[in-house]
C-alpha cells in the first residue's frame, strides 16, 4: 500500500478515519484537588525541593471548573479524539468506596465529548496513584495487581457503554524509573535494584486490567499500553546504518531499558535480562504477556549516544526548553521500529514540545512549536505513507499544565493558561494544527 512521492512530496495518505486528537492527563490539569469526595494522590503535597518552585497540582489548570470550557475548545480546534486520565482517588477515595460524584464528573465529560463527536481515549492510571494505594505499598507491593483490577471494574462499569479505546497505564518506564528507582517523581523513592518486581507488578496490573476490560466492557473495546517509545536515528539511509539504529534502538541504553525491558515481556512473553543485574523470570511472562489492539507510542526526542553530553553540541533552537532534542525524524524511526518488531497498529498517544510560552495582545506566537509539529508530523506523514499502520495521533498537551517535577515553567499546550486568572488562549499551534485536522494531513 506505498504511496509514491510527488515532486518531493507526499501524497496525501492519512485515512478519513484517522484519530487526530490531543491528550491530557488528571492531575497535570484537574486541580479540584478535595472536590468532590476526591482524596489526595501522591503528587498533592510534594514534600519540599521536589518540584521547582515547590509547586504543587492542587489547582493546576482548573479544569474541574473549566471542564465545560475546555471540552468547547477541542470543539474549536476539530479534533476527531481526545485522550484524557481518570483520577483513581476521585473515583475510589478510599480502600474499597466508589465516589458517585467522581464517576459523574467524567461521565459529564464523555457525554460532552460524545455530544460533540469526538472520540474519548481513556487512560486508566496517568501517575497519579491514590495515597492510600501508595500506603498499602503502592507498586512496591503485589497487593497493586488487585487494587488496580478493582479500579477497573468500577470504570469500565461505569464508562465502558459510551467509550472504545482503552489505556490502562501510562508510561510505566518513567513512573516506575523516576517514582522508585531514582527518587526524581512522586513517591519519590530511591530502590534502584526493584526494578524486576515493580516491572513484574506493573505488567501484571496491566494484564488483568486488560482482561477485565475484554470481559466486561459493554462497547467492543480496543485495549492499548502507551510507551515511552523512542529510537536511535540511523546515520543516513543505507541498509548497514538502518540495521545498527534498529539494534540500538532494542540493545542499547533507552533501547533497551525504556523500550526491549518493557514491550518484549508485554507483548511477546520474552524476558530480558539488563547489566547483568536485572532480568525477569520466566516463569512470570504467563501473567504479563497481553493481547493488544494497539500500541500507544509516546515520543518526544531520538535517543542520543550519550545522554549528558551529547545534547551540549546542540543548539538551543533544537532543543525544548527542559532541554530534550527537537528531531522530527524520532517519530518516523520510532513507529517504523515498533511496527517491524510488535507488528502491531501503532496510536501516536503523545508527541509534543514545551516552550515558555507568553502572551502578547492576546496571542500566543509560539512559531518554535509550529516548526516542531510540521517537522514530526511530516514524518509522521511518511511513516504512514510508507504503509506503517497507524491509528491515530494525540498531541500533547491539550493545555498548559503542571509539568511534575518541572512545576508549572515548561509548558507543552495548544491552549495557554494563565495560571493567576485561568484564562484560556489558543496558541497559534492551535490554530496551525486546526487546520492540520480539517485538511487531513494535506498542509504537511
Ligand atoms: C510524558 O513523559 C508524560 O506522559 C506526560 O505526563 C508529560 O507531561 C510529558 O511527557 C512531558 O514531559 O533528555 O532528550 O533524552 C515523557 C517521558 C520524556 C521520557 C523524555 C524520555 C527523554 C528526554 N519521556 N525523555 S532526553
Amino acid at each position: 500500500m506505498k504511496n509514491e512521492i510527488e515532486g518531493g512530496r507526499y501524497i496525501m495518505s492519512f485515512p478519513k478515519d484517522f484519530l487526530w486528537g490531543t491528550a491530557t492527563s488528571s492531575v497535570q490539569i484537574e486541580g479540584g484537588y478535595l472536590a468532590g469526595g476526591r482524596t489526595p494522590s501522591i503528587w498533592d503535597n510534594p514534600p519540599q525541593g521536589k518540584v521547582k518552585g515547590d509547586a504543587n497540582p492542587q489547582i493546576a489548570s482548573d479544569h474541574y471548573t473549566h471542564w465545560r470550557e475546555d471540552l468547547a475548545l477541542l470543539k474549536e480546534l476539530g479534533v476527531k479524539s481526545y485522550r484524557f486520565s481518570l483520577s483513581w482517588s476521585r473515583i475510589m477515595p478510599s480502600p474499597g468506596q466508589v465516589n458517585k460524584e467522581g464517576i459523574k464528573f467524567y461521565q459529564n465529560i464523555i457525554d460532552e465529548l460524545r455530544r460533540l463527536k469526538i472520540d474519548p481515549l481513556i487512560t486508566i492510571y496517568h501517575w497519579d496513584l491514590p495515597l492510600w494505594v501508595h500506603k498499602l505499598g503502592g507498586w512496591l507491593s503485589p497487593k497493586i495487581v488487585k487494587l488496580f483490577a478493582e479500579y477497573t471494574k468500577v470504570v469500565v462499569d461505569a464508562y465502558s457503554d459510551k467509550v472504545q479505546y482503552w489505556i490502562p497505564l501510562n508510561e510505566p518506564q518513567p513512573f516506575i524509573m523516576n517514582g522508585y528507582m531514582i527518587g526524581k517523581h512522586a513517591p519519590f523513592k530511591f530502590r534502584p535494584l526493584a526494578l524486576p518486581k515493580l516491572t513484574r507488578h506493573c505488567l501484571t496490573a496491566f494484564n488483568q486490567s486488560a482482561a477485565i476490560i475484554r470481559k466486561y466492557a459493554k462497547t467492543p473495546p480496543k485495549v492499548g499500553i502507551a510507551m515511552a517509545a523512542g529510537a536511535f536515528i540511523p546515520e543516513d539511509e543505507s541498509e548497514k546504518a538502518i540495521a545498527t539504529a534498529r539494534h540500538k534502538s532494542f540493545y542499547h541504553k533507552g533501547g533497551l531499558m525504556s523500550n526491549r525491558w518493557w514491550s518484549d515481556p508485554l507483548v511477546k512473553g520474552k524476558r530480558v535480562r539488563a547489566y547483568g543485574i536485572y532480568s525477569l523470570k520466566r516463569r512470570d511472562m504467563r501473567a504479563v504477556q497481553t493481547k493488544l489492539d494497539f500500541m500507544g507510542i509516546n515520543n518526544y526526542s531520538p535517543f542520543q549516544a550519550n545522554w549528558h553530553s551529547v545534547n551540549e553540541n546542540i543548539s538551543a533552537e533544537q532543543k525544548n526548553c527542559m532541554g530534550w532534542v527537537n528531531d522530527g525524524r524520532a517519530l518516523y524511526w520510532t513507529i517504523r521500529f515498533f511496527a517491524e518488531r510488535y507488528k502491531l497498529p501503532l496510536i501516536i498517544t503523545e508527541n509534543g514540545t514545551c516552550d515558555h510560552d507568553v502572551v502578547v495582545s492576546g496571542q500566543v506566537n509560539d512559531t518554535k512549536r509550529v516548526k516542531y509539529m510540521q517537522d514530526y508530523l511530516a514524518n509522521l506523514k511518511r511513516a504512514v505513507n510508507e504503509g506503517y499502520e497507524v491509528l491515530g495521533y494525540q498531541y500533547w498537551s491539550f493545555l498548559d499544565n503542571f509539568e511534575w517535577a518541572e512545576g508549572y515553567g515548561p509548558r507543552f499546550g495548544l491552549v495557554h493558561i494563565d495560571y493567576e486568572t485561568q484564562k484560556r488562549t489558543m496558541k497559534q499551534s492551535a490554530y496551525f494544527y486546526k487546520e492540520v485536522i480539517k485538511t487531513n494531513g494535506e498542509n504537511i
